[in-house]
């Protein structure tokens, strides 16, 4: 009788042990995904490009904070999209890019045609 009672015992504490080992993880989780995000991305132009092309990846709903400053008058261009940004030499621009569609959106300086980067929007 007493040794039932202790097979009881150890077997009630063996599988408290393992639920403890194994249960889930409870916490909540990693929401950052579904959160849109800002990014903000600088050009610094120089004679009409930059010294590589950036690429910037965002999913639906995320902005890219987009800063132009040019040591030339310069006209920038996001292809896919309508945006022009017009660019005097040493005035500081800024543009929001809103990630409402997927694709890939390439940046030019249109007088050197010189691709300042790519913007990859991503489905979330
Ligand atoms: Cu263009």
């Amino acid at each position: 009788m007493r040794r039932n009672l202790t097979f009881l015992i150890l077997t009630v504490a063996v599988l408290a042990g393992l639920w403890l080992a194994m249960k889930p993880d409870t916490a909540p989780a990693n929401n950052a995904e579904i959160v849109a995000q800002t990014q903000t991305v600088n050009f610094d132009i120089v004679s009409g490009s930059t010294p590589e092309p950036q690429i910037i990846r965002l999913k639906i709903g995320d902005t890219a904070q987009l800063n132009f400053v040019s040591d030339t008058d310069a006209a920038v261009h996001v292809h896919g999209v309508d945006m022009h940004i017009p660019l005097s030499a040493g005035i500081k621009e800024q543009r929001e890019f809103v990630a409402t569609q997927t694709g890939r959106f390439s940046l030019e300086v249109h007088d050197t045609e010189m691709q300042l980067g790519t913007i990859e929007v991503y489905p979330r």
